[in-house]
């Protein structure tokens, strides 16, 4: 008798969800049962770890990574990483055990009531199968619904007596479809894009994280050269989409309406690409574009296209469409725009570290495929201007802001991709949301350089607060911790470094072995 098991797994084998991201409870284990020897677990202690782990891995891959959680008091822990996975179109199929089915109606502990609506709506689909029969047709859906644009996480339900019931006839089939989306526009609408872009008198480029996460950077540098534009990367940036030292590259666009109206002010076309229009944070209202500016945005997100505020849209494959303009586009007799001029050395004055400092010092030591995971809120800036970022997937930061991303999806990341290094720069607040994945690092031996910036506070809400006027919030400093032992506690080789000297002594040595390490490095707050 082939089970639901059997069929379940043989689905997830052929569609290359091998790498199962949890944490288990009771309601788990009959899923786990005779767990095939080709599958790996990756245990994570929280379930907030557990999906920050397993999104760093599917942004790292581009490829659907599964997910299985503790019914309902797991998903809720895993609820705050999904608003990242949400806005990072991450394809994450979740599933979370649940009671038997005779047990839900009665509320047994461990069930979870209305399961399926519980994680919306963070998630693109939400399901329980109606009968463990369609338990394998439904993890086939939610693979495909995972996958095709925009990405993004789903949501299984299943009771855990479904398991050892009998899969239904022709269950096989399912395991090796092939779901496909074609995105291209119409010849007719990339002549027309193509026309409106070689025509303009000083177009620009802005771009955003599914430029990266369609492995388009080269052909955004492409674009760039051939109409001689300036290339921005899009507010609240998750993803490095563009080679930073690039003669065209300008840096990151700020997070506010009036502020891209300046930045982009002369220009009178503005090409989105891969990301919404826009992804804004502070308030700071004003014109939404320079006088005189048209915008046209390519996205593969319809919501994204149907929600801004302003400028046309096209809805299709950021690759493929890219591709095509560059085809279509006319070499423009412009100048090349002239490199950002290199931020000036910092001078220390003793005393505490600066962020700089350490950038620049990274910029120094690393490996220039480095991929760096960000989570220190007042640093953005700096770090951006600072650390030279070439190579497709160089960069992740949270998609939605939700502290908890970083330091679990360092370890997703080195583990889904063991060839470049991962350094994950953290803040002393930021660090505490997602600290058990130190744990996974040090037991699965995921060699990850975590960099903890430790200032003592939150500091992009000191910057808040002196925006909003708010000069006597309480809650905003976070004395007393020791970040070295509490890397020791999970396994993890730690090292304090408090002057440049040291921190380049532990940084050379962290990249030198092949495990993992955590820096803490007392710094300065600076402003964001
Ligand atoms: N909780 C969660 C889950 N996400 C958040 N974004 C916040 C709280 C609020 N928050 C921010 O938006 S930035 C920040 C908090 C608490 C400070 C982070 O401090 P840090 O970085 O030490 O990591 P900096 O460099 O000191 O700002
Ligand atoms: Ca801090």
């Amino acid at each position: 008798m082939k089970t639901v098991h059997s069929a379940s797994y043989d689905i997830l084998r052929e569609q290359g969800l091998t790498t199962i991201f949890g944490n288990p409870g009771s309601n788990e284990l009959p899923f786990l049962k005779g767990f095939p020897e080709d599958f790996r677990y990756i245990l994570g202690l929280h379930e907030g770890a557990v999906v920050g782990m397993a999104d760093g891995f599917a942004l790292a891959t581009g490829q659907p990574t599964f997910v299985n959680l503790h019914a309902a008091a797991g998903t809720g822990n895993g609820m705050g990483a999904l608003t990242n996975a949400w806005y990072s179109h991450s394809p994450l199929v979740i599933t979370a055990g649940q009671q038997v089915r005779s047990m839900i109606g009665v509320e047994a502990m461990l069930a979870n009531v209305d399961a399926a609506q519980l994680p919306k709506p963070l998630v693109k689909w939400s399901h329980e199968p109606a009968s463990a029969q369609d338990v394998p047709r439904t993890l086939s859906q939610a693979i495909h619904m995972a996958s095709l644009a925009p990405r993004g996480p789903v949501y299984v339900s299943i009771p855990y007596d479904d398991w050892a019931c009998e899969a239904p006839a022709g269950v096989e089939h399912l395991a090796r479809r092939q779901v496909l989306s074609a995105g291209l526009p119409s010849p007719a609408q990339l002549q027309q894009l193509g026309e409106r872009l070689s025509t303009a008198r000083n177009p620009v480029l802005v771009l955003g994280p599914d430029v990266d996460g369609s492995r388009s950077n080269g052909l955004a540098v492409q674009l760039a050269e051939k109409l001689r534009m300036p290339a921005w990367v899009a507010p609240s940036a998750s993803r490095c989409p563009f080679p930073t030292r690039h003669p065209c590259f300008r840096g990151v666009l700020p997070a506010a309406i009036a502020g891209i109206s300046r930045s982009l002010a002369e220009h009178d076309l503005i090409l989105v690409v891969g990301a919404p229009v826009f992804r804004y944070h502070q308030f700071a209202p004003g014109a939404y574009l320079p006088a005189g500016a048209e915008l046209v945005h390519i996205t593969c997100d319809p919501g994204e296209a149907a929600r801004a505020p302003m400028g046309d849209a096209l809805v299709a494959d950021i690759a493929l469409t890219l591709e095509a303009l560059v085809g279509v586009v006319r070499q423009s007799e412009r100048p090349l725009p002239e490199a950002l001029p290199r931020p000036a050395t910092i001078v220390e004055e003793g005393g505490l570290l600066r962020p700089e400092t350490v950038f620049d010092l990274i910029d120094q030591l690393a490996p220039k495929d480095t991929i760096y995971v960000k989570e220190s809120t007042s640093t953005v800036g700096a770090f951006w201007q600072r650390v030279e970022m070439r190579e497709p997937g160089s960069y992740f930061f949270p998609a939605a802001g939700g502290l908890g991303f970083g330091l679990p999806a360092a370890v997703g990341v080195q583990l889904a991709t063991p060839e470049r290094r991962v350094v994950a720069i953290i803040g002393d607040g930021s660090a505490n949301y997602g600290i058990t994945a130190l744990w996974t690092a040090a037991q699965y031996g995921i060699p990850v350089v975590f960099i903890i910036l430790k200032n003592g506070t939150y500091g992009a809400l000191r910057w808040f607060a002196d925006v909003l006027g708010v000069s006597d919030a309480p809650g905003l400093d976070v004395p007393g911790l020791d970040f070295c032992a509490i890397g020791r506690g999970y396994g993890v080789h730690s090292l304090q470094a408090n002057t440049a000297g040291e921190f380049a002594a532990a940084f050379s040595e962290a990249l030198a072995g092949q495990r993992p390490v955590l820096i803490e490095v007392p710094t300065l707050t600076i402003e964001p």
